[in-house]
């Protein structure tokens, strides 16, 4: 069975995240999304908001796959591939200057675990979307339709 993991801390999730994992659900077996819990950073949406809006995202979608599961992680990203016995991480890259740090990532992960990431070069409708833009576009009460799942939408418009 051919698996991988989308990881990340979808703070909320965009289109930008959704559209990957869609497009990666279709290249593998079964993807994972993890969001991964970093207890150092101030977040918008506890982990249960996060993982609830992105299980409903992909209910919503009008693909709506049937082998994309969420869940979530602390630590390293390889210790949860390894848990899962997964071999590949899949990653969105928006631009130049994301890059060098994914790369940087990719390489360091694959010297921790053997584990491959593969990047998946994002739908430029959604390139210059990111989950920190949305939040400030939406907290100063700037229209985010479009960019964001509805039930997002929703959860920020309520919270602005
Ligand atoms: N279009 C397409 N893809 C996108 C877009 C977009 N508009 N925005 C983001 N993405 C992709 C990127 O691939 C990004 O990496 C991923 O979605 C997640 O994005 P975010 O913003 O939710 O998540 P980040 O950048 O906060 O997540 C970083 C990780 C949590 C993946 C990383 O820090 C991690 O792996 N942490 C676990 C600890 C670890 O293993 N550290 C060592 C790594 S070597």
């Amino acid at each position: 069975m051919r698996r991988a993991v989308c990881p990340g801390s979808f703070d909320p999730i965009t289109n930008g995240h959704l559209d990957v994992v869609i497009r990666a659900s279709r290249l593998f077996d079964e993807v994972v999304v993890a969001v991964l819990i970093n207890k150092n950073k101030a977040t918008l949406f506890t982990v249960e908001e996060r993982i609830d809006l992105i299980r409903e995202a992909l209910r919503d979608h009008p693909s709506a796959p049937d082998n994309v599961i969420v869940d979530s992680s602390q630590g390293l990203v390889v210790d949860f591939c390894r848990s899962r016995g997964i071999q590949s991480i899949v990653k969105g890259l928006r631009a130049v200057s994301d890059f060098d740090y994914e790369l940087q990532m990719a390489q360091m992960n694959n010297s921790l675990a053997g584990v491959e990431t593969l990047f998946m070069s994002t739908n430029p409708q959604y390139a210059f979307l990111s989950s920190s833009l949305v939040k400030e576009v939406a907290r100063y009460g700037g229209d985010v339709s479009g960019l964001v799942p509805d039930v997002v939408l929703k959860q920020l418009r309520d919270r602005a």
